[in-house]
């Protein structure tokens, strides 16, 4: 559908894929650029899944930005979905935004996706977040040095995402690549996330907050239902989380389910914030087995 309040062309939009390795920052940008928080963040690789949308309508111009998996070697069928999720961003937009840290060696997928961007001749701007964790500054000049060596980007702008530094710079340039057309989305609209996806996003966030390494990876969150209890300010949510072992779903429920009840409160408290209404949140734990290489699970759970 298309959303054109003036009728004529006076409007400019961009699309932009926001790409890079996993954990960089990717998805907190997305967050800040649109500011509100639509996607989940967390200090563990891998966590975004899906393409993810924001927008931000500012004056004439519409950005529309798509977050997606950071980018790795597949070793499941999921991450050969994610991993795809990535090139089919980067072949529909304007321009990428790559994301990447101030240090650490340039990986190969670092390299395929500025390769993916020669082939097809398009624009790019290279971010370098987490400039704040930085002591020097002369190692940020080395490696600006480092990736213009490796690609010619349109622009290379260091960016501290939690520090909100540099954003409004990151705006400017993206503007010049954005081309006269209606605006795609309602000029109030963020994401085109239903919020039932975002409920079970914010479910497995607290999941990967409170949970160790291997089992966070093997979750995922289903929102079976969301009702407004009749006469009543009061949503109930229904949520399923799957995981891909039994003795992970141990974990999941811990001690006297002390800590699936931590989980589900924590998520309760960010759901009703969410929603800006009072949530009742019901949280059931199902085991399916090695369900990121079954292909029906992987489309049932909404993850291809
Ligand atoms: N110090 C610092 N940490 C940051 C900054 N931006 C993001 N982070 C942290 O980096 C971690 C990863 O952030 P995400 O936004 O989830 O990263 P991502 O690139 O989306 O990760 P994937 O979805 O796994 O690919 C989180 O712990 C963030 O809080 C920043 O500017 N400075
Ligand atoms: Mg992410």
């Amino acid at each position: 559908m298309t959303y054109n309040q003036n009728n004529n062309l006076s409007t400019r939009s961009a699309f932009v894929a926001i790409v890079g390795r996993p954990n960089v920052g990717k998805s907190s940008l997305l967050n800040a650029l649109v500011g509100e928080k639509i996607a989940i963040t967390s200090s563990k690789p891998q966590t975004t899944r899906t393409r993810i949308t924001g927008v931000l309508t500012q004056d004439d111009t519409q950005y529309i930005f798509i977050d997606t998996p950071g980018l790795h070697r597949p070793k499941t069928k999921l991450s050969e979905h994610m991993v795809k999720a990535v090139t089919d961003s980067v072949a529909e937009v304007d321009i990428a935004l790559m994301v990447t840290e101030p240090s650490g060696p340039i990986g190969p997928d670092e390299l395929s996706l500025m390769e993916s961007f020669r082939a097809r001749n398009m624009h790019a701007i290279l971010l370098i977040n987490k400039v704040d964790l930085l002591q020097e500054k002369a190692s940020l000049i080395k490696r600006i040095d480092e990736f213009s060596q490796l690609h010619h980007f349109d622009e290379i702008i260091p960016i501290s995402v939690s520090e909100k530094d540099g954003l409004d710079l990151v705006l400017q340039n993206v503007r010049k690549y954005a081309k006269p057309s209606p605006f795609f989305y309602p000029d109030d609209m963020l994401t085109d996330q239903p919020e039932r996806v975002i409920a079970a996003e914010i479910i497995r966030e607290k999941l990967l907050n409170s949970l160790k390494e291997e089992v966070p990876h093997g979750i995922a969150v289903a929102i079976e239902s969301m009702k407004e209890r009749e006469g009543r300010p009061l949503v109930d949510v229904e949520a399923v989380i799957y995981c891909e072992r039994k003795s992970h779903k141990g974990i999941v429920i811990g001690k006297n389910g002390a800590m699936l009840k931590k989980i589900a409160s924590e998520a309760r408290a960010e759901i009703q914030s969410f929603l800006d209404v009072k949530v009742n949140l019901q949280c059931w734990v199902k085991v399916r087995e090695d369900w990121r290489n079954k292909e029906n699970l992987i489309k049932t759970l909404g993850l291809s």
